[in-house]
């Protein structure tokens, strides 16, 4: 049996819409086409269909009520930044850090693979819009995918359904195709898998035509395709054309004691801490924040000449591991209320769900693969990159500002990575080209959030590498451009930070989680020069003192050398830096030569 819904009539009649359906039907000969409505009566015949297929197990309505668990195939657990493409006319547009192939030759390909793969199985239209419907320019999207599992999780992710399809056609709307298959067809008769998917993959982006073909993978990145196939690939290629940003940014608004708020956006790599960092509870008295974004950051320049950013998503896609009530109590919060898909974590016998570092460790589970799991065992209960897909609207901390389609004006922008040495907790950027340089140079250890070897440290700028929709030369001299274009004194101020520096023994310097709320203080207290810094080689990091540390469990010595600048450090730093550069050949924009001119003059190496 398949996840299957009753064929639907097109209720529409858009016209562009309705051709791009039928030609990926042609192709892919699915047995039925649904057209997705975003009622509450389909998300029950929906989730019914999964369970029925054995893809959900349904968790006890007392605990996570309309919650659901789901296994993914064991090969099936994160981004395939290997079979990532960016398909762009010319291949120098795809710049030295995308997969590129010519697009009529991926096409080609493509469609070979498309061929039937939907047989056996129902195709989803999901008609869906990244940002606000009411936005001055709503981004729209079409996704048809062949998994249920999809259909579901888009539910949670984007605003989509009717009220979206209708606006597309009362607009006559451009919108971006975006083709989805688990790429596993079923034979008449032949039984469904709970978690289809194919050992071949290709997630793979059309930049110029603005059009996205996945193919094989059932996994959030690879097959949510609004989110980072659009929502960043497409879109930074479009904020390119268009003179405005899509970043991997998480958005939070801060209030201080006075009642002053500002707006932050952080980037940092995947599973680095941005979901954390925009739900922080902070640890200092009168302190407030509110979440605004956790993933992705659209940011234009308002009338005013400020960076207004919104972000474009519907929910929140977040790392499971090392959730818990102390780490951030408003994740746990919003996900307890229901409503959620956990994918890749332990199922208990009480019908929960149960992750590494969460509290309450069961004496017995059902591990992420299937298997009998007690806390003797040797592997672990949950993929490391396991994640809860939960719906925005159901975080209580979340910003009022979150509805207005202008979004909200940014005060600071924080680039931050994992790294064990060198990177010390806070810098400051002397102005915007330094701040580029800062995130074009940004390092930081890979993590399980896409496949390959976790914990080598990599250059990823602006947290932005597997996701930079053309050539990441012309991505940095967007970027200088931004602040060249406008006017400086209206740009956010830049920071980098840096929760994970190591001592001797390998603990964290640094407690982080909701302590990084003294760091925002900082940052915060620097827009306006209250807060004192003292000038290094690499930036402006807290005088002695300034950090203020009132009731933090923290030595001085592990605190000082959480802050430290060191020298020998940073100059082991500048062949790397040297050799990333050289990558980008004449694309790189000349100022970030002379930006590590001067940072080698001032370190003396
Ligand atoms: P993506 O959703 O993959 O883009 O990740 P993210 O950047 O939102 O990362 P997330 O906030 O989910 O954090 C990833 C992991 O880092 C989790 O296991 C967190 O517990 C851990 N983490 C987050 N913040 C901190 C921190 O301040 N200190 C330490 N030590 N760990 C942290
Ligand atoms: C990331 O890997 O940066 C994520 C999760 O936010 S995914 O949506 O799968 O890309
Ligand atoms: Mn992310």
């Amino acid at each position: 049996m398949t996840a299957e819904l009753t064929d639907t009539a097109a209720p529409t009649t858009h016209q562009g819409i309705l051709d791009f359906v039928s030609e990926v039907a042609t192709m892919t000969t699915p047995d039925r086409v649904y057209w997705c409505t975003g009622s509450d009566e389909e998300w029950v015949e929906l989730t019914d269909a999964l369970v029925a297929t054995g893809t959900f197990t349904r968790l006890d309505p007392e605990k996570k009520p309309n919650s659901f668990h789901a296994a993914s195939d064991p090969t099936d657990v994160a981004r395939v930044e290997d079979r990532t493409y960016i398909c762009s006319v010319e291949e120098k547009d795809a710049g030295p850090t995308n997969n590129w192939m010519e697009p009529s030759e991926m096409k080609d390909l493509m469609r070979g693979l498309y061929a039937g793969c939907m047989k056996g199985r129902t195709m989803y239209v999901i008609p869906f819009v990244m940002g606000h419907l009411e936005a001055e320019h709503p981004m729209f999207g079409v996704e048809v995918t062949d998994s249920a599992y999809v259909t579901a999780s888009m539910r949670v992710m984007a605003r989509m359904g009717t009220h979206v399809l209708e606006k597309m056609e009362e607009l006559s709307a451009d919108f971006v195709p975006a083709i989805h298959s688990v790429g596993m067809p079923l034979a008449e008769g032949e039984a469904d898998v709970a978690w289809p998917c194919n050992d071949t993959k290709y997630i793979v982006q059309f930049p110029e035509e603005r059009a996205i073909w996945s193919y094989g993978s059932g996994y959030g990145g690879n097959a949510l395709l609004g989110k980072k196939c659009y929502a960043l690939r497409i879109a930074s290629a479009i904020a390119r054309d268009e003179g405005w940003m899509a970043e991997h940014m998480l958005i939070l608004k801060l209030t201080n004691p006075q009642q002053v708020t500002k707006y932050v956006a952080a980037a940092f790599p995947s599973a680095c801490g941005k979901t954390n960092l925009a739900m922080l509870e902070p640890t200092i008295p009168g302190w407030k924040v509110e979440a605004i974004g956790d993933d992705i950051a659209w940011m234009r320049i308002g009338d005013d000449g400020r960076l207004w950013a919104v972000n474009p998503e519907y929910g929140f896609f977040g790392v499971a591991p090392g959730t818990n009530e102390h780490t951030n109590p408003n994740a746990m919060k919003t996900i307890n209320k229901g409503n959620s898909v956990f994918t890749n974590v332990a199922l208990t016998e009480d019908g929960d769900v149960w992750w590494e570092g969460l509290e309450n460790m069961p004496a017995r589970a059902t591990s992420w693969k299937g298997q009998p799991w007690t806390p003797d065992s040797e592997e672990l209960s949950s993929h490391p990159n396991s994640r809860y897909c939960t719906p925005i609207k159901q975080c209580d901390m979340l910003a009022k500002e979150y509805d207005d389609p202008r979004g909200v004006p940014i005060d600071a922008i924080l680039f931050g990575g994992r790294r064990k040495t060198t990177i010390p907790l806070v810098t400051e950027a002397r102005d915007w080209t330094h701040g580029t340089f800062m995130g074009a140079t940004l390092s930081s250890e890979t993590t399980a959030a896409a496949t390959g070897a976790v914990g080598v440290v990599r250059r990823d700028p602006m947290a932005m590498l597997p996701f930079i929709g053309y050539n990441a030369g012309d991505y940095f001299s967007h970027w200088i451009n931004m602040g060249k274009q406008n006017d400086a004194a209206k740009m956010p101020k830049i920071f980098y930070v840096n929760w994970f520096r190591r001592d001797d023994e390998g603990g964290f310097l640094w407690p982080g989680f909701g302590e990084n709320s003294r760091v925002l203080k900082w940052v915060i207290d620097r827009l306006d020069g209250q807060a004192a810094a003292v000038e290094t080689p690499i930036g402006h990091v807290p005088a002695p003192g300034a950090l203020d540390v009132e009731g933090l469990d923290v030595t001085e010595d592990d605190l000082a050398r959480a802050l430290a600048v060191d020298v020998d450090e940073w100059k082991a730093e500048i062949p790397q830096i040297t050799e990333w550069f050289e990558k980008f050949g004449d694309d790189l924009p000349t100022v970030l030569w002379t930006e590590l001119d001067g940072l080698k003059a001032r370190l003396g190496a």
